[in-house]
């Protein structure tokens, strides 16, 4: 298709109040992924002050036919904020829609604009007395705008769900820079088709969120953190089973590390040790929310742990016993990301199983990698009370060096191929909570049914027929 010729940057500058960044130097970091994946090229990133301005500069690219490629905090783990090389778009950032727009504490809900960071949303509501629960390793930097377009998971969705979950209304500019305002605080509404659901998950390909109504949920009384030491990932979900039928709801996280996970992060960051004396191949990391006090959740999983301890589903086992005990069993969790990078390059698997055939995908993937791939290591962690593991590849260790990066990455489509074959094989998903992006585009339309790439099609062709959205994220182009 002939694209119209690009007019002078001048003609944006104008349309909207907000900031306009077209030096090359200060573009840079609006242009290039967290994981430093991803490089791309923009004639300009717009950081509008207003909701209409984010409309002017949406109606602007559209009339250009220039690609719109939303931002938010770019802590995305699939190259989905980043604009492809052919230099016609403009990157388009929330970071300054910071307003805390409404807190009804009977209505359970707040409304907040798309760049506040999801750490300041957690404290406007916890200011008002209330919990924002969705909870992510990032939530300094990423925004609920971004939560939204990627339907962040993290460590909290066992009790709370993920973002869509937790989202009851939206204000979205459209392709064609009009204004849908659906900020509504409604549990129950069954009026037609279900436009918020449409764009939580949609990766910016379909619109821009710039605000967005969501639930709140009582504060709770205690929040106690264990950790347990054990031989693997089917231990564990012996554990899980006794957790939920001795803690219910109150069980608010399980997340599984790998031994190779904290041996990362005591390296790089050396502050942070192992709980145990001994080693052992697996832990977990419990969360219980209590609404009856410190010394009830305290007591309720001591008692669980002796008996995993008895019937021998725990090796060892640790339950913090003051807040700053509590945060340094998280910091080891929440730096493995940080510290799997700090290691030199991974391949990254983002992946859901069925809960209860977790032990099974971990062990039979194992098996089949450790074979095909002498020497690589797997960082395994995550999820696992929501079924969701990050199944990640790091290299051998004598070669994680900078010269033996492009020997280890022309490993990624055949250890994508093994470990999404397992996933689908299991009836799993090979994107719990990171989306698409650009990273599992073409393996994601693999996997589906022609019949669900179609109708997905038909979707992005309805909403945004000019193509302009964030185009080569979440569908293959053609
Ligand atoms: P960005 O990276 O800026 O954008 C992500 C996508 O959303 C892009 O497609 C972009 O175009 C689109 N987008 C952004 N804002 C808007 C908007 N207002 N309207 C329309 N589209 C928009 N993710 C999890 O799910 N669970 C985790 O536990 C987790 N832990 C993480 C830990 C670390 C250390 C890091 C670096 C990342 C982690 N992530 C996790 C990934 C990431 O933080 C989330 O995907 C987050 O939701 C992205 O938010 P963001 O504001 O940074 O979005
Ligand atoms: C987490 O759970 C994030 O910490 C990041 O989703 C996962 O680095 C990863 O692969
Ligand atoms: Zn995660």
């Amino acid at each position: 298709m002939d694209l119209p010729a690009l007019p002078p940057i001048d003609s944006l500058r104008g349309a909207f109040a907000g900031r306009l960044i077209t030096d090359p130097r200060d573009l840079e970091p609006f242009l290039v992924d967290w994981r430093r994946r991803y490089f791309g090229r923009a004639i300009a990133a717009a950081i509008p002050d207003t909701v209409e301005g984010v409309a002017a500069v949406v109606r602007w690219c559209a009339a250009h036919r220039v690609a719109v490629v939303p931002q938010g905090g770019n802590t995305g783990m699939s190259g989905a904020a980043t604009p492809d090389d052919s230099g016609r778009s403009v990157v388009l950032s929330l970071a300054r829609l910071k307003r805390v727009r409404a807190i009804d504490t009977v209505n359970n809900s707040i409304t907040v604009e798309a760049g506040c960071t999801l750490a300041e949303v957690r404290a406007a509501a916890q200011a008002a007395g209330r919990l924002f629960p969705l909870s992510l390793p990032s939530e300094g930097s990423c925004t609920i705008g971004g939560n939204l377009s990627t339907n962040a998971g993290g460590v909290a969705v066992l009790r709370y769900g993920n973002a869509r979950e937790l989202c009851l209304g939206l204000e979205v500019v459209t392709a064609d820079g009009e204004t849908w305002h659906g900020l509504r605080g409604l549990r129950k509404d069954n009026t037609g088709y279900d436009l918020r659901d449409l764009f939580v998950g949609s990766e910016g390909t379909l619109g821009v969120i710039t605000a967005a109504t969501l639930k709140l949920y009582p504060l709770p009384a205690a929040q106690v953190t264990a950790m347990a030491a054990l031989d693997d990932p089917h231990a564990a979900l012996r554990l899980l089973e006794q957790a939920q039928s001795a803690l219910g709801s109150s069980l608010t996280a399980f997340e599984l590390i790998s031994d190779l996970c904290l041996e990362l992060v005591a390296k790089h960051f050396p502050d942070h040790r192992r709980p145990f004396a001994q080693p052992s191949p697996y832990y977990v990391l419990l969360e219980t929310s209590d609404s009856e006090g410190e010394t009830h959740a305290t007591a309720a999983f001591e008692a669980l742990m002796e008996r995993a301890l008895d019937t021998g589903i725990v090796r060892d086992a640790v339950v913090a016993t003051s807040g700053a005990q509590s945060r340094a069993l998280w910091a080891l969790r929440e730096l493995i990301s940080e510290a799997q990078s700090a290691t030199g390059n991974n391949i990254k698997h983002d992946v859901s199983v069925p809960i209860s055939s977790i032990g099974d995908f971990v062990e039979r993937t194992n098996a089949e990698l450790a074979q095909r791939f002498p020497g690589i290591r797997l960082v395994v962690f995550g999820h696992l009370g929501d079924g969701n593991l990050h199944y990640n590849v790091s290299p051998p260790v004598d070669r994680c060096g900078p010269e033996h990066e492009a020997e280890f990455l022309a490993l990624q489509p055949a250890i994508n191929r093994v470990t999404h074959d397992s996933v689908h094989a299991f009836g799993g998903s090979i994107s719990a909570e990171h989306g698409l992006g650009q990273l599992r585009r073409d393996e994601s339309a693999r996997y589906k049914s022609a019949i669900e790439m179609a109708l997905m099609r038909r979707v992005k062709q309805a909403l945004d027929p000019l193509g302009i959205m964030n185009p080569g994220k979440v569908l293959p182009p053609g």
